[in-house]
């Protein structure tokens, strides 16, 4: 870290270097309190730029120093001592000014940034509220409406809009450091503009704070910082500055040390790893520039889509030109719902469409770089794709298949180069969800597998490494939610009560909603293809209720009955005699919800252990992120094994042996009881 001095005239230029992102961290804010000492003494400086080296400003706090006791010089203390100097100082601003940056700006007595620049306060997306002021002088700044939605949704503001909101006082264009010198020469001889923490905040309409509250808490659901940082805002604009100050900072560190808060730290720090994995670095990955996909389904499109949001060009193909059509028909409607909803302008959609091209003619993918296979789950069907690429395909194009339970190996038997070749597993719908499983193959190159993740960094995916195995890390551990999820039903519970414990557990939707929602028709395809291979799925309800064609919404009843044109399930009395019918016999008991998320995530977790102890996935936190990232687990729960760990792993351990000894759920895995002496799955990666 350095914080470096410059003198431009009467104008002293402060430029803080804190790779990566310029956090706070206790060096910095220490040599920020003696830059303002230095420069208060100085006769000759009459304002003082503060700006950033590297690719933003100030990123915020440094939230790798959470998990320790605060360190002196505290932040709150640091922007005082700024906005108490006796020099305008001048926050000029590039990249990201967000939380405890934009506090150290709002210390300033002005802010200037570039129309690029972002904004904000995201605090609560760490579970945590501001903790040097934001909540505070924010309202003082921009009215108590403009705070509330920066505070409590988290998502930051570009230059622009900062500018309209009264959050900055100009947006250079050109040069930031000139553009900053000559706004600070334009103040020579102007007083100090009254500090922020002096200014009264604007008074509000009646019943302004009871009707936020009810839109923060239905949007917060369970997590607990947006309500806490909204009540901080009310309290600033309710009492005096150092009142509201110490609200704050009370709420600040209690939060800090928060489950909720090291859940979400772990997911952030989980989330910025994953796209560099160690066992790849100093791997050069192949260059992407143009795409293909093989299938114009549901997923091929989503897929094409995806890769034309990041900038590729790509081609459709089909097997024929009706196939075509309709591929490129599913293409347009993404485009057009995105246009619908405001996600994008109807240029931008027209745009990104007019760079799909569609064809039967696989000629014209010679010259790609990467090719995606998506079509039908049929090992024969895919293997005849993969002849047909590669014979036409460059030798060095990258293949990949997005099969979703198939052996990649087996897929890629035919393909010549088959270095080239690996698994790359999207999530329905494909341009939307954020998750991508990484398969190689036993010979996929380094560098092909390095491919991958370059992509999914291009495409803003989120990369996981997965080994081969029947459903890879999620669909593998899915299959045991379903499976649990059918055990509850014959021990007592109802496909309601199932969903609504998981719900209340913070997933967006019950596993019965779930499965009526996507089909049940897919499951069973897969469950008939197990047995074929001589396993025993266990979904004795769900296979009788596709035996007579219940397959979900889409055949007006699954595991609930639908009314026309309507989709709230309605429980279902033709569903609850198949349940007893199956129940008959075995032993029944009452399920509470917390009893019922036991006995449905903790089997997870142990299923998630088998996986790592397998090195099907290599670290605990990648389980985590396919889990959050590809099936709604509740981000503020960390994943299921952050989860399991913040919960104790010996009691984990425990709640599957009593299940177990009911016949509800098998024992723990070995892995999971060394894991358990242990206290962490750390014992168990990185063997
Ligand atoms: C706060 O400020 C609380 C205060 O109110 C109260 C204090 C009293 N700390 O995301 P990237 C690392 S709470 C430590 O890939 P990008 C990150 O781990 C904080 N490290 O880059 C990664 O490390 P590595 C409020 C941080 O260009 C590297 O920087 N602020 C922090 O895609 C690059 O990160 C936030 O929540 C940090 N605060 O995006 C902002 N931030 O290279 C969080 C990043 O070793 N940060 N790192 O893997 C971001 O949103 C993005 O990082 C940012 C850059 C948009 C800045």
């Amino acid at each position: 870290m350095t914080l470096t001095i410059a003198r431009e005239g009467s104008v002293a230029v402060v430029t803080i270097d804190n790779p990566p992102v310029n956090a706070l961290s206790q060096a910095l804010r220490q040599a920020l309190v003696g830059a303002v000492v230095e420069l208060d003494a100085d006769a000759a400086v009459g304002a003082v730029v503060l700006i950033c080296a590297g690719r933003t400003f100030i990123a915020g706090a440094d939230v790798s120093e959470f998990d320790k006791p605060p360190q002196p010089p505290h932040l709150p203390d640091v922007v005082a001592c700024i906005e108490n100097a006796k020099k305008p100082w001048i926050a000029a601003i590039h990249g990201s000014a967000l939380g405890g940056g934009l506090e150290v700006a709002l210390g300033c007595a002005y802010r200037v940034a570039v129309p690029t620049a972002s904004l904000g306060l995201p605090e609560v997306k760490l579970g945590i509220i501001p903790g040097a002021g934001g909540t505070v002088r924010l309202p003082r700044l921009i009215g108590p409406a403009a705070a509330v939605d920066l505070v409590t949704g988290g998502s930051p503001v570009g230059g622009k809009k900062a500018e309209g909101l009264g959050l900055i006082d100009a947006v250079i264009d050109g040069d930031l450091r000139a553009g900053a010198l000559a706004f600070a020469g334009s103040l020579a001889g102007k007083p100090l503009p009254q500090p922020i923490s002096s200014r009264a905040v604007p008074a509000v309409e009646p019943d302004f704070w009871e009707s936020v509250e009810k839109a923060v808490a239905a949007k917060a659901k369970r997590e607990v910082a947006p309500l806490r940082a909204l009540a901080s805002v009310r309290k600033a604009s309710e009492t005096g500055f150092s009142g509201a100050m110490a609200f704050e900072r009370e709420t600040f560190l209690e939060l800090r040390s928060s489950e909720q808060a090291a859940a979400l730290r772990h997911v952030f720090f989980a989330e910025r790893a994953a796209p560099r994995p160690p066992e790849l670095a100093g791997i050069t990955p192949r260059d992407i520039r143009s795409a293909a996909v093989i299938g114009g389904g549901t997923m091929g499109a989503g897929i094409a889509a995806a890769l034309r949001d990041a900038g590729l060009p790509v081609v459709l193909i089909e097997r024929d030109a009706a196939a075509v059509e309709r591929g490129l028909d599913n293409v347009r409607a993404i485009y057009e719902g995105s246009a619908k909803r405001g996600r994008m302008t109807q240029a931008l959609a027209d745009e990104r469409m007019a760079g799909v091209d569609g064809s039967d003619d696989y000629g014209l993918i010679a010259d790609t770089d990467l090719v995606i296979e998506a079509v039908f789950e049929d090992i024969a069907v895919k293997r005849a794709v993969f002849e047909k690429l590669s014979a036409v395909c460059r030798p060095d194009a990258v293949l990949a298949t997005n099969t979703s339970y198939l052996d990649p190996n087996a897929i890629s038997g035919g393909v010549s180069h088959p270095e080239r070749f690996l698994g790359l597993h999207f999530f329905s719908p494909a341009h939307i969800m954020k998750l991508l499983e990484i398969v190689p193959t036993a010979v996929t190159a380094p560098e092909v597998l390095a491919t991958g993740f370059a992509l999914a960094r291009q495409l803003g995916k989120i990369p996981v490494r997965a080994g081969i195995c029947d459903g890879f890390i999620g669909n593998r551990i899915l299959k045991v939610t379903r499976a649990q999820a059918e055990r509850l039903l014959l021990s007592g519970a109802t496909p309601s009560a199932v969903d609504a414990a998981m719900r209340t557990f913070g997933l967006p939707m019950g596993p019965f909603e779930a499965q009526d929602l996507g089909g049940l028709d897919i499951a069973a395809f897969q469950r008939k293809a197990a047995r074929e291979r001589g396993e025993t799925p266990f979904a004795p309800v769900a296979d009788r209720l596709c035996a007579i064609e219940r397959f979900g919404q889409k055949s007006g009843g699954g595991w609930y009955d639908y009314q026309p044109g309507d989709r709230a399930p309605k429980p279902s009395e033709a569903v609850a005699a198949i349940i007893a019918e199956e129940a008959a016999g075995r032993s029944q008991r009452a399920w509470d919800e917390a009893s019922i998320a036991d006995a449905i995530v903790l089997p997870m977790v142990n299923e998630a252990t088998r996986i790592l102890e397998e090195r099907v996935a290599l670290r605990a936190a990648d389980i985590d992120l396919v889990k959050i990232h590809g099936y709604g687990f509740p981000r503020w729960r960390g994943g299921p094994m952050h989860y399991a760990e913040a919960r104790g792993l010996a009691e984990v351990a425990a709640v599957l042996d009593r299940l177990s000894a009911e016949g509800l759920a098998e024992p723990p895995c070995d892995g999971l009881r060394r894991a358990a002496e242990a206290g962490s799955f750390s014992v168990l990666a990185g063997r």
